[in-house]
């Protein structure tokens, strides 16, 4: 088996315990605060921040490393109006006589509905679209492992980021995307994974009231007797 050169790794910060255990809890508390949004101010945000962010998120593991994202920032009002109002006629449908029963009532403590303001007010809408494949230089496939699951690490760590730097964000994914496609004007392998709206809520912004689970119900430790 022959394999590209490895390298020595430094990577990691060199922590005490209590040090790791104070990072991991200051962590865990700062993301406990984040919310979904879904009304946003439209107070400017400096267009390097976003970048920082999806820079961040550039760093997620991903299948066989071929990092299978791509990123479309829009800050021009003209191409979020149009998204807006594809966004809604896909989510009149969906409220109108797609979604079931069973989903709606789901959706009732969040109260959605098909009416996307949010998609013209906040400064920045970020698509991230999934690369199914890739291409060489000849134009021809280059196969893509764990796509869906990569990208969704890349927009886990892109949130966490954004959120990190004060930013409210609102996971929007109407259903198909492939609208996104045609106003970008992307290739048909890559597939929209997300619209994630970003910006500062809006002073007068509610969110639901819902709770998360207690920890003990997804957390099981399987340990020795000694605890290693
Ligand atoms: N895409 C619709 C519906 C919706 C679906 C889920 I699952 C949510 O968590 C929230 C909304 C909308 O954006 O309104």
């Amino acid at each position: 088996m022959s394999h590209r050169k490895h390298l020595p790794f430094t990577g990691l910060p060199e922590l005490t315990p209590a040090q790791r255990l104070d990072a991991a809890r200051a962590f865990r508390d700062r993301v406990a605060t984040r919310r979904t949004i879904r009304e946003f101010s439209d107070e400017a945000i400096d267009a390097e921040v976003i970048r920082a962010c999806i820079e961040a998120a550039g760093q997620a593991p991903s299948g066989a490393n071929m990092q299978p994202w791509h990123f479309e920032v829009i800050g021009d009002p003209d191409l979020k109006r149009q998204i807006r109002l594809a966004a809604e006629e896909e989510e009149r449908e969906f409220y109108q006589g797609r979604a079931s029963d069973e989903w709606l009532e789901a959706l009732a403590p969040l109260g959605t509905d098909e009416d996307k303001p949010f998609l013209e007010t906040a400064p920045w809408l970020i698509v991230i679209f999934e690369q199914r494949h890739g291409l060489d230089a000849d134009g021809e496939k280059i196969r893509y492992y764990y796509t869906k699951e990569s990208v969704g690490l890349a927009a886990g760590f892109l949130i966490a980021g954004l959120h990190e730097a004060g930013l409210a964000t609102l996971t929007h994914t109407p259903s198909p995307m492939n609208f996104l496609n045609r106003i970008l004007e992307r290739p048909s392998h890559e597939k929209p994974f997300l619209l994630l709206v970003a910006g500062h809520p809006a002073a007068d912004a509610t969110v639901p009231d819902i709770t998360r689970k207690h920890p003990a119900e997804y957390i099981k430790f399987r340990t020795a007797e000694d605890g290693s």
